[in-house]
This record gives structure tokens, C-alpha cells and sequence, in this order.
């Protein structure tokens, strides 16, 4: 029997894409920050420099799909991030956007064989949104764990 798991130790030969939406960017740079501390703490160089990470800004997480497709086809990462957060309004826009992002993230995942983390908050409230992004935790920390650990799983695993 052949137990697969994913690693946190050996993150130093990932190379990582991040698309974080513009949209609520007071909630998405705190997001980005936790992530990028996460990966940075795990061995991934982040420096301006970098050839182990690239971050690509999209206009909001609607758009997210469409990047993170050219990025995880691209054969150049073993992970892309999705960072995003959307907020309920008073019309159903929400909902549509919500619906397209979550689709359509899992959509590449399966479709590329690359792991795609969803990163994309989805709250009532801003107040919740910032509760999740640095006021009490910050998942973007969280996220960047995720990816570490899908990125060194699906390396592990039979092709
Ligand atoms: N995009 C978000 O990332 N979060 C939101 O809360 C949001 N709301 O509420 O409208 C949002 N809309 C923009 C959307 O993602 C697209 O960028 C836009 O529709 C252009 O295609």
C-alpha cells in the first residue's frame, strides 16, 4: 500500500503562481501579504527576483478563472493561488460572481492537472472579510499552506 501525502518541508523547489483580484484590494492585499509570509517561511523565494513566484493582478475574481487558466496550462508551476473576496450586495451580483469564480477555478484544476487553490472569500460583510484576512486570522496564510502541500503531493503522485 502506498500512503500519498503531501510535504510542507521540501517547498524550495516549487515554483508558484498567485492571481489576486483588484476588486476589495483592502481585503485581497492583506490576503496576498499572509500568502506570500506563508511561502516565504516555507523556503519560497519571493524576492522581486524570484523565479519561484509570480503574481498577476486581475480587475475582480470574475476574471480569475481566465488567468489562472493561461498560468497553470503555461507547464510552468506546480500550483496556482487564487486570492479574492467577494461581498454580498443588494442585488444578486454576488451570486453571479461566486458561482463563475468557484466553477471555474475547480474547472482548471481539472482540466490542467494543476492544483488551484481557491482562495476567494466569500462574506455578508466587510467586517467578515477583514476578520479573515488579518484582523483576527489571515487566510491567505492558510492558502499558501494549502498550496505548498498540493504542489508536493501531486509531485508525488504516479503521473
Ligand atoms: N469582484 C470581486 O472580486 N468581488 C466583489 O465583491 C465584486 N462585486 O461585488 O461586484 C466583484 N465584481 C467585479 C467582477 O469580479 C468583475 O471584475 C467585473 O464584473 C468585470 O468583469
Amino acid at each position: 500500500m502506498t500512503v500519498f501525502e503531501g510535504r510542507f518541508t521540501e517547498a524550495s523547489g516549487l515554483r508558484v503562481a498567485v492571481v489576486v483580484a483588484r476588486f476589495n484590494d483592502l481585503v485581497t492585499d492583506k490576503l496576498l501579504s499572509g500568502c506570500l509570509d506563508c511561502l516565504s517561511r516555507h523556503g519560497i523565494d519571493i524576492s522581486p527576483s524570484s523565479s519561484q513566484l509570480d503574481v498577476a493582478w486581475v480587475p475582480g475574481s470574475f476574471e480569475i478563472p481566465l488567468v489562472a487558466q493561461r498560468l497553470a496550462a503555461s507547464g510552468r508551476y506546480q500550483v496556482v493561488i487564487t486570492l479574492g473576496a467577494v461581498i454580498r450586495g443588494d442585488t444578486p451580483h454576488f451570486d453571479v460572481v461566486v458561482a463563475e469564480v468557484s466553477k471555474g477555478v475547480a474547472g482548471v484544476a481539472r482540466d490542467t492537472g494543476v492544483p488551484v487553490i481557491f482562495g476567494v472569500l466569500t462574506t455578508d460583510t466587510l467586517q467578515q472579510a477583514l476578520e479573515r484576512a488579518g484582523i483576527k486570522s489571515n487566510l491567505g496564510w492558510n492558502y499558501g499552506l494549502q498550496a505548498i502541500e498540493m504542489g508536493s503531493l501531486m509531485a508525488a503522485m504516479p503521473a
